[in-house]
């Protein structure tokens, strides 16, 4: 495509059954926000839109699960995501939820028109089904092994181990979700998208016309499914959750999650037009429009077969340009998970790391999943902080700003004539905002991040060299030299940086009182684009042009970055280390059930309530407790096994229960005459019966 005319970019909307985390941020939003930013410096008219996925089987599963309704989880959830995207300073133009009537109505009407042009095929067949929950089993109501890959937990719709998108009757062994019951057959009458009557069209579009643009991983994806040989897919269901299907039988069905979702990237553009009085169409359907999908590897099949196909059915949108999905993000060798809490949560991360949220991005930038899954570990995180973003971009800025505050009162000085060495810097610096415009223009975000810090590095050692703070001895005019290029190397850095870490970009400008901020730019460009009217920074630093002149007034030194502690990170990683205790204990399988007792067995057992009086220590041992215990009939002694678990001193005066009737028997040399009732917490530490007790799980033994 020639230069676009204007740009739909898109991000994979999340579903809304928890928070997001890092895995979201560095796969999907921190690469379309870079992305976007960037685009928006270049003077271009772009349509950020996102929103959330509040439809689908994983948030009737939640909302069972917790006993609320769907409607409970989505808004519960959607606040919680919004949120978290406002405060990293994902800029979208538009946050909506598939929940809004605008989306239902769009996705409805889409649905409709494909069902008038005849486009889908209409067919009555067995489906899965839980007879004991009444509910037909598709997508994540049912698991069971992928016929593709092996793997024994893969969902009805797709196997997050392979990515291998089916039918939930292709699988093999399926068990309901909800129940854990073998599913039955029943007869349902469904819409399918006959997708075999795209793999032409899809062959010719993908294989050949993107071959060259859209990255390796997906390409190959797509090529091994369209290989494989495309089936019809159902874009309805047989649920009370979701959108109605709107035409006749469509009765007590509702659409395919990811019939609508998609189109939610069109409901949000068209919220987005209503507001700012726009025309949502171009953005959808004027061809010299670039159409960009930022989304996560299990996501490709999607949006590269799935919602083209439905697109090209409908017959008047665009086409993605392109679809740079990354591959995973781990944590700590350990790949992320939501239900098992393997996450760094970003409401919590910001909790732990006040006002730091650039320091995320810029080390999920740097380890950003483009072309492998990648790991982020907290060591990484503050490495990359305390040796680049402190020690390298902060300590350079604040040296500028230090010494032009020092020895000019702020204000930017004169320069003389320039060494061999600022020239060659100059020449250097502006180098650079083509060679990051380059690589962001390939979806190479930590490439150019890489550069960006580059920038930083030129100045830094620039300063290192030229060493002022020795020279304002001996030569002050060289010294002025010297500031005023370090000076134009903090401006080109501030606007540079604005796309990768927006906060710090902002702070910067304030400091320099250089460019527009953030917040104006994004302001300015969702009008008409203004290339030639206004200043574009970006092309600015690659010309000759001064950036700060001489006499310009710059404001106080403010630290960028501060470092991390090893106490901070040592602090996230008990955090993991206690998920995965919890976890650990959440697996472990209650023991199976002792033989039959007859209720005379149990009548022999007298159990009675009693206080603990006196606790001590047995001598010479680690495990055993003394106790004198009241048990309303006489004050006695037993010997217990607690000592790991209590300090005698904790437990004089708690009630506790008694097998008073166990035969009496000597531990080392001490007679015990009963016994104290005891089991486990979910951290698998003693406690005494009180079934209440946090943590205390089902099946637990008491003994
Ligand atoms: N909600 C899947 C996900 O969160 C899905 C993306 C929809 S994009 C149209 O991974
Ligand atoms: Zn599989």
């Amino acid at each position: 495509m020639e230069t676009p005319s204007r740009y739909t970019i898109t991000a994979a909307l999340p579903y809304t059954n928890g928070p997001i985390h890092i895995g979201h941020l560095a796969g999907v939003y921190v690469p379309a926000d870079i992305y976007t930013r960037f685009l928006r410096m270049q003077g271009r008219d772009v349509a950020f839109v996102c929103g959330s996925d509040e439809h689908g089987v994983p948030i009737t599963i939640k909302a069972k699960k917790e006993g609320v309704s769907p409607q409970d989880i989505v808004d519960k959830y959607h606040k919680i995501i919004k949120k978290s995207f406002e405060d990293f300073g994902i800029s979208f133009n538009n946050y909506s939820r598939t929940s809004a009537e605008i989306h239902h109505k769009t996705a409805s009407e889409f649905f409709k028109k494909l069902y008038d042009d005849g486009k889908f095929t209409e067919e009555t067949n067995q489906q899965l089904y839980d007879a004991e929950a009444d509910q037909f089993l598709a997508d994540r109501f049912v698991v069971g092994t992928c016929p593709k890959c092996g793997f024994e937990e893969s969902y009805g719709d797709q196997c997050e181990k392979c990515g291998t998108s089916h039918n939930a009757m292709d699988l093999i062994n399926p068990k309901s979700a909800i129940t854990g019951a073998t599913p039955t057959l029943k007869e349902t009458r469904h819409w399918f998208l006959p997708l075999d009557q795209y793999e032409s069209w899809l062959k010719k579009w993908i294989l050949v016309e993107h071959k060259k643009d859209w990255k390796p991983n997906v390409y190959g994806q797509v090529k091994s499914w369209i290989d494989d040989g495309l089936r019809a897919r159902a874009v309805t269901r047989d649920l009370d959750w979701g959108i109605p299907v709107p035409v006749e039988g469509g009765e007590g069905k509702v659409l395919y999650v990811w019939f609508d979702a998609p189109i939610g990237y069109i409901s949000s553009t068209k919220e987005w037009a209503e507001e700012t009085g726009k025309d949502w169409e171009p953005y959808w359907k004027d061809k010299n429009t670039k159409l960009v999908h930022f989304i996560g590897k299990d996501n490709i099949v999607f949006h590269c077969i799935i919602f083209p196909a439905m697109l090209k059915a409908e017959g008047s949108y665009n086409l993605p340009e392109n679809v740079p999905a990354n591959e995973f993000l781990n944590l700590e060798g350990k790949k992320l998970s939501t239900s098992k809490n393997w996450a760094v949560w970003l409401h919590e991360y910001l909790k732990d790391f006040p006002g730091q949220q650039d320091v995320l991005r810029y080390a999920l930038t740097a380890n950003a999943p483009e072309t492998k899954d990648n790991d982020f570990t907290w060591k990484d995180f503050q490495a990359r902080n305390n040796n680049e973003l402190v020690a390298i971009f902060g300590n350079f800025i604040n040296r500028v700003l230090v010494l032009t505050n020092k020895y000019y009162d702020g204000i930017v000085p004169s320069p003389n004539e320039y060494s061999e060495i600022d020239e060659q810097v100059l020449a250097e610096l502006r180098a650079y905002p083509a060679v990051i415009a380059s690589s962001i223009d390939r979806y190479r975000f930590r490439e150019a991040q890489a550069e960006l810090m580059n920038v930083a590095r030129l100045g830094n050692k620039y300063l290192a060299d030229e060493e002022p703070w020795k020279l304002i001895k001996t030569d002050e005019e060289r010294v002025k030299t010297i500031m005023y290029v370090a000076l134009q190397i903090a401006s080109a850095l501030a606007s540079l940086s604005e796309p990768f870490l927006p906060f710090t970009a902002e702070k910067l400008k304030k400091m320099l009182d250089y460019g527009k901020s953030s917040s104006e730019a994004a302001a300015s460009t969702s009008d008409i684009p203004s290339k030639d009217s206004e200043e574009n920074e970006w092309e600015k630093i690659g010309q000759e042009t001064e950036l700060l002149p001489a006499g310009h007034q710059i404001g106080k030194a403010e630290l960028l970055f501060s470092k991390i502690e090893d106490e901070q990170i040592q602090q996230q990683l008990d955090k993991l280390e206690a998920t995965k205790a919890a976890n650990e204990a959440e697996n472990k399988k209650a023991e199976p059930q002792k033989e039959t007792a007859t209720f005379e067995d149990f009548t022999k057992m007298d159990l009675r309530v009693g206080t603990i009086v006196e606790a001590s220590k047995m001598p010479k041992t680690n495990k055993l407790l003394v106790l004198k215990v009241d048990t309303g009939i006489d004050v006695r002694t037993i010997v217990s096994g607690i000592a790991q678990s209590f300090k005698p001193e904790d437990i004089i005066g708690r009630k506790v229960t008694v097998l008073v009737n166990l035969a009496p028997r000597k531990l080392r040399g001490v007679e015990s005459e009963g016994m104290i009732l005891m089991t486990e917490n979910g951290e698998g530490k003693l406690v005494f019966v009180n079934p209440d007790e946090e943590g205390v799980k089902n099946g637990t033994v008491i003994s």
